[in-house]
């Protein structure tokens, strides 16, 4: 007979948002531990730390990152720093180190409330004298204060009273995970410690670029109703049978590369009692103050499918938690601030995928994005001289000094080791960030950063295009040859057409922005022309290059071809799918034969029909859709996100829903198998933009906003935030309307909207209403 589970308390359950918040585990499993760390990441912006267990179980990868800090051993190659690890608290009982490793564990709950941005934890363990101990924690990274790190922990014996030993400490032994090529490094070196009635102290100084990082905490121990801080590192305690201790830690953490050591503890420790003063339920009250404030712009709630909502907020979380508001000098790498994943490096994923999201819903977070590029347009200046280039080539992998940082080899989908050649050929990347500057100038309205920044990145990147282009004097058109597009299964291609179309884009965007300055300032036109030495002949030969850039097309398929020659590689159908109905290689055909096909990674002339939408007709959306997307293997987790995007512009809701739901769950059932190596922002960054450009058919244009909604049948309604020009506009959308309003609009812009095919001022104050062609048809219908 199956004996009925034992429930154990939790009180912090009573705290807990509505389910469609939580992210929850209900097992210890070993070989997920790395995942859950990945997924349980708490954070604010500029630090993170990974969703490791307190005890530090073997084999679990504590990681403390902190936005902007990278380092290098010797001539390897630079990566983000994993900093000293401030979360550990070891409990031992009877001598027994207790963690779900070394321990009987009979109940393991975890729960990450996204609403609140804090891990909670429920662990019920058995020593090897069959005594059970109750162990419950929370923890967050405080939204409110940048520096502050707050945790608990509540121990309870169940059976008898217990010995417990607890020790606590900021754990410096960690190292970065390396590669097999580079082992294991540690990128800093301890600078200082003490231990101090009421504080700990610990700095450490990075060994290449010299930036301290400071760390001060505090333990409190509440116990017999009184708390007290304890200096030790270590107690001892007799804790009776149903009696509970607490042990409350409070870390302040602090960078800098410029502060000297005196100065960086004194403002660490100032932090330390300032937060100290304000005390725990302040701390708490504060940071929950701060995520409520921050989700009432990010959130997205879809009623009718809470699965999907809860999906979104997930994945929108993790976006949150990696953007900073401060710095603009750091950006978001490929795995955010939650695992070394590609050692924290930044790619064209920063710019396309995750920068909508942030340009939307947090405009100050997505110029520090750009602005790191365009602190570092010097040393893509460099980087193009180096090549023989003209005009700015940034890199395809970025750190910190903004050179080049891909790695030489990888390991390819077989285990195989492999050439990489991405930084030679994705040259895709110089105008796909020119994309994003344009993008967020268009959204946002920021006519001064047009101006001091944007301007210059569209025409150095313009300019690089004018030297990577070559004259095909027979067939009297540029060329780009030897290139790589999104689809890295085909290297050394000649005119991808996604390269081409952009740097077409690129080269004609610089002389529509030149164009536009000379009609509205004629003397801004002449500053910028005389700082950047632009001559009339060079805009002219801007737009005859960007006129007769060659985009490969077959007259006989009308289709864009994805590169010269691709529609005579081998063409095989899938016929396997994976576990998440995913395309398979077919099993008779070889990873290293893949170039030889037409399969491809990723959206590639997809990823074109997305961002230049209003070049190509829905016509010619719906044919290279559907014969690309046969082909598509979605080996990159930024595949699927796009491919419902597109998939709804040419109507097919059932694809733009298989891709949706694949996108959603990428990080929440570690569909790729890598999660532990970090979230996979870009994918992140595609949900929202699935939900928002897609589901609700959101498209900026010179001078309106439009909106195309297009909700699944059990989608019955979907409400967002968006910042356009200047002001936030809610948005709530049913199957019938659409009801738009300005809830901010501190310069009082006025704003032009475009929904289905109606066109409207916002009302000032209230709910402007659009209403479904459709819906209106039938009234007028019945009321004739
Ligand atoms: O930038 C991507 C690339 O498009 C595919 N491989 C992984 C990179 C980082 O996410």
């Amino acid at each position: 007979m199956l004996m009925p589970k034992e429930t154990y308390k939790n009180h912090y359950e009573e705290l807990f948002s509505d389910e469609n918040w939580l992210v929850e585990t209900h097992e210890w499993n070993q070989q997920k531990q790395a995942f859950r760390e990945t997924q349980f990441t708490i954070g604010n912006g500029d630090l993170c730390l990974r969703g490791v267990l307190e005890e530090n179980p073997y084999d679990s990868y504590a990681g403390t990152y902190i936005s902007g800090i990278y380092d290098r051993t010797g001539a390897q190659i630079t990566e983000i720093v994993n900093l000293p690890n401030p979360l550990p608290i070891r409990i031992d009982v009877y001598g027994e180190k207790l963690d779900p490793v070394a321990t009987d564990i009979v109940h393991h709950h975890r729960t990450l409330d996204l609403k609140t941005a804090t891990l909670y934890r429920h662990s019920v363990y058995k020593t090897t004298h069959k005594k059970r101990l109750n162990y419950i924690s929370r923890r967050f990274v405080s939204l409110h204060d940048k520096n502050l790190v707050v945790m608990e922990v509540e121990v309870t014996p169940l059976d008898a009273a217990m010995t417990i030993n607890m020790q606590t400490g900021i754990d410096t032994g960690v190292t970065n995970k390396g590669t097999v090529t580079e082992g294991r490094k540690k990128h800093f070196m301890t600078c200082e410690t003490s231990i101090k009635t009421g504080y700990n102290y610990l700095c450490v100084e990075t060994f290449e670029k010299k930036v301290f990082v400071a760390y001060a905490s505090a333990l409190e121990i509440v116990y017999n109703g009184k708390a007290r801080t304890v200096s030790e590192r270590a107690v001892n305690l007799r804790v009776l049978k149903n009696e509970t201790i607490i042990f409350r830690k409070y870390i302040t953490v602090r960078s800098s590369s410029s502060a000297g050591l005196a100065e960086i503890k004194k403002e660490t420790l100032s932090a330390l009692k300032k937060a100290r003063n304000k005390g725990f339920e302040r701390l708490i009250a504060e940071h929950n103050a701060a995520w409520q404030k921050k989700w009432s712009v990010c959130d997205i709630n879809i009623e009718g499918d809470e699965d999907a909502t809860r999906a979104l907020r997930f994945n929108i979380y993790h976006l949150i938690i990696c953007g900073s508001e401060t710095n603009d000098d750091a950006s978001i790498g490929a795995k955010t601030l939650s695992g070394e994943g590609y050692r924290g490096h930044i790619f064209w994923d920063t710019e396309l995928f995750i920068l909508p999201f942030f340009i939307y819903t947090n405009p100050k977070v997505a110029r520090n994005l750009l602005m790191y590029r365009y602190r570092r347009l010097d040393a893509a200046r460099n980087n193009a001289a180096a090549k023989g280039y003209e005009g700015a080539l940034f890199p395809w992998e970025s750190a910190d000094t903004g050179e080049e940082c891909t790695p030489s080899w990888a390991k390819n989908f077989d285990g195989s080791i492999i050439k990489i050649v991405t930084m030679d050929e994705e040259h895709h990347i110089v105008s796909d960030i020119a994309y994003a500057f344009s993008n967020y100038a268009k959204v946002t309205g920021d006519e001064s950063f047009l101006w001091k920044h944007a301007i210059e990145l569209i025409v150095e990147t313009a300019r690089f295009w004018t030297s990577r282009v070559v004259l095909n004097r027979k067939k009297r058109r540029y060329e780009i040859l030897h290139a790589m597009g999104p689809d890295e299964f085909h290297e050394d291609v000649d005119n991808n057409a996604y390269t081409n179309v952009l740097a077409k884009w690129n080269l004609l965007a610089a002389c529509d922005l030149l164009a536009k300055t000379a009609r509205k300032s004629p003397a801004r036109l002449k500053q910028i022309s005389k700082k950047l030495r632009i001559k009339p002949k060079e805009i002219a030969m801007w737009k005859n290059l960007g006129d007769r850039i060659h985009i490969p097309f077959s007259k006989k398929k009308r289709l864009i071809e994805q590169f010269d020659g691709y529609f005579r590689l081998n063409d095989h159908r899938i016929t396997q799918l994976n576990d998440h109905f995913m395309p398979e290689l077919p099993i008779s055909l070889d990873w290293k034969d893949v170039s030889k096909t037409q399969f491809i990674k990723q959206a590639d002339v997809v990823m074109l029909l997305y961002l230049l939408n209003d070049h190509f007709s829905h016509e010619e959306k719906r044919r290279n859709y559907y014969y690309y997307e046969r082909r598509t293997l979605h080996k990159s987790s930024l595949s699927p996100a796009i491919h419902s995007i597109v998939g709804l512009e040419v109507g097919d809701e059932d694809k733009a829903l298989h891709y949706f739901a694949h996108a959603l769950s990428t990080d929440l059932s570690d569909i790729h198998g890598n999660s532990s190596d970090g979230i996979h922002a870009a994918s992140a960054g595609g949900t929202w933009q699935a939900a928002i450009m897609g589901f609700a058919g959101l498209r900026p244009h010179d001078d309106f906003l439009a909106l195309n909604p297009h909700l699944p049948s059990n989608w019955k309604k979907m409400s967002f935030a968006i910042w356009w020009r200047g002001a936030l506009l809610k948005i709530r959308i049913t199957s019938k309307k659409t009801g738009v309003e300005i809830t901010k609009n501190p310069k009082n812009s006025k704003i032009f909207l475009q929904v289905y095919d109606q066109t409207q001022f916002l009302k000032p104050k209230g709910i402007t209403c659009f209403e479904r062609p459709e819906t209106k048809r039938k009234k007028k219908r019945r009321e004739s």
